[in-house]
């Protein structure tokens, strides 16, 4: 038997029949009854463009109902989908085509000449929010005689998502099908899953949230999403009445609780609103609760494992915890040796799983250094563990900001800052944020008092995607250091914590 995970969807699908599968503005885009037809086409398209299987297609294009047939009918060709952050510019983009040495590339028309000149021998194909571009052309040659879907086992990969490494340089994880089949499993039968679910999609899709979380729920139920290009709360809010599902990193529940539109009235047919990707501070809970009556279901996850623990659905859901270990996931807080602390202490949170990666991409030392003799794998945040097995992120033993559920790996930009002329040197750390969490700001050293803050964004701009770009930059005479010359940031959080004012 295949362990494809299209051949699973395809199952739902077929059950779901006539049903919308995806509505956008009160228009049905898509129907599940089309989803074999189409996809069919895709997945033809793409082997007429020279993959084959199990190569990688990378993809970096706007949110669009075309971008879901290309994830699903790169499932289905058995090729190994590359999703990218749209805002990546052309110097991020050249690092992860050579990383990751794509058969294929299919992007937004209005890069297609940028990237033509990062992967001059490799295929391109465009297509732009609506739809338009050489994809549609390659689709519209192909016969409509349909497409066995490639099988698959447990072990081969599905797709390659790239997540920062604390040297600046990206990783590629490398997930099966077996990785997101059994963790969509997991999570359909914990959070109680219904054909009758109609979910709001606000995410974007080149992230584990957006692509497999919210995408495989809804797609293994049959069910009908509302799509969002993006996080807009009027519009959200005007879907709550037709939904019964929303994800969201914890500025979509930061900005909705701020909304006035918020009420119990405008809540009453949701069944869940899920957090995750980022801490959801313990006031936006009460906030929203004490507004709709609902408490939202913190869950945590990340890249190289899909998500691991999650609140209960029926029993209690605690603020400042993520539940439990998902059924069928080890989790433990350990030392730095590895071995497992007394519960209630806290340390590096391990765990292992069906969900968790195959390692990374062309990367077999980085995988080792992540990963414990037992195969457990070390996530680098750090958690407490009650005596029930309930865990709590306190706090991050790697060196990364969240903003708005998007990681930003200070080293990246310290090297970007660094070589900007007049700097002497900079740190770069994480400063609560009202709505973001976390705001990326630098700290500088610079050779001249002329050099400001705006000249040193400017000459970063064309290096670093803006979601990672300081939102402010501040200098000093020096930077603080410990005895052992190492700059102590944490120092740096403290003299800076109130930068952005509260709410
Ligand atoms: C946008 N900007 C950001 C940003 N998003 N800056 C920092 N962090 C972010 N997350 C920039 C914009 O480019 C813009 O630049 C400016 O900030 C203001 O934008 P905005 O209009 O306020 O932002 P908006 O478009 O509304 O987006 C905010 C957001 C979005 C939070 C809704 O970032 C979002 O959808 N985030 C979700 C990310 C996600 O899916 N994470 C899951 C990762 S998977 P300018 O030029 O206008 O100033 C994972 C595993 C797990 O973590 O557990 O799920
Ligand atoms: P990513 O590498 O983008 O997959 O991000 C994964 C990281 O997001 C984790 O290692 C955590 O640091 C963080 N994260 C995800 N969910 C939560 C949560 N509910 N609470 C705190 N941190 C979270």
């Amino acid at each position: 038997m295949t362990a494809s995970l299209y051949a699973l969807i395809a199952q739902s699908a077929e059950q779901a029949g006539e049903k919308p599968l995806i509505v956008e503005g009160g228009e049905t885009r898509l129907r599940y009854a089309d989803l074999d037809r189409e996809t069919a086409c895709y997945a033809q398209a793409l082997i007429a463009s020279g993959a084959q299987v199990g190569d990688r297609i990378l993809v970096q294009v706007e949110k669009s109902v075309d971008n879901v047939l290309l994830y699903l009918a790169s499932l289905r060709a058995g090729l190994v989908y590359v999703p990218l952050n749209t805002a990546y510019t052309a110097t991020e983009l050249a690092y992860f085509i050579e990383d990751a040495g794509p058969a294929l590339i299919v992007c937004d028309p209005e890069k297609e000449q940028a990237i033509a000149s990062l992967a001059s021998k490799t295929r391109l194909l465009t297509v732009d929010a609506n739809g338009r571009g050489s994809l549609e052309e390659a689709i519209s040659t192909v016969s409509d005689a349909g497409f066995e879907t490639v099988p698959r086992d447990t072990d081969d990969l599905a797709a390659i998502c790239y997540t920062s490494g604390t040297t600046g340089r990206s990783k590629g994880a490398m997930l099966s099908h077996g990785n997101l089949t059994s963790n969509a499993q997991t999570l359909y039968d914990i959070w109680h899953w219904h054909s009758d679910d109609v979910l709001i999609h606000a995410l974007p899709i080149y992230h584990v949230h957006g692509l497999f979380v919210a995408l495989h729920l809804a797609l293994l139920g049959g069910s009908t999403i509302l799509w969002h290009h993006s996080f807009d709360a009027d519009a959200v809010l005007s879907d709550l009445p037709e939904a019964s599902v929303l994800m969201g990193v914890p500025t979509f529940y930061v900005r909705l609780a701020d909304h006035a539109g918020l009420t119990r009235a405008a809540s009453a047919n949701m069944r869940l609103f899920i957090s995750g990707s980022a801490p959801l501070l313990e006031n936006t809970f009460a906030e929203f609760e004490a507004k709709t009556g609902h408490r939202i279901l913190e869950r945590y996850g990340m890249t190289e494992a899909g998500m691991i623990a999650s609140n209960p659905y029926d029993g209690e859901r605690i603020a400042g915890t993520v539940g439990f270990a998902l059924p069928g996931v080890a989790a433990r807080v350990a030392g730095d040796d590895g071995a497992e602390l007394p519960r209630g202490e806290p340390g590096i949170l391990e765990i292992n799983g069906p969900n968790l990666f195959r390692g990374y991409w062309n990367k077999p030392d980085k995988t080792a250094e992540e990963m414990r003799d037992d195969g457990f794998f070390i996530t680098g945040d750090i958690a407490t563990m009650d005596v029930d097995g309930r865990i709590a992120i306190v706090g991050r033993g790697k060196d990364l900001i969240i903003a708005g559920g998007l990681n930003i790996y200070p080293k990246e930009i310290e090297l970007a800052i660094d070589a900007v002329a007049g700097v002497r040197e900079s740190a770069v750390i994480g400063v609560p944020h009202p709505d973001l969490g976390e705001a990326a700001v630098a700290v500088v050293v610079r050779e001249s008092r002329t050099l400001d803050e705006t000249a040193i964004l400017t000459a970063v701009e064309g290096d670093l995607a803006r979601f990672k770009q300081p939102r402010r930059i501040l200098f000093a005479d020096a930077l603080p250091r410990n005895a052992m010359g190492k700059v102590q940031k944490a120092r740096l959080r403290e003299q800076h914590e109130g930068l952005f004012a509260a709410r």
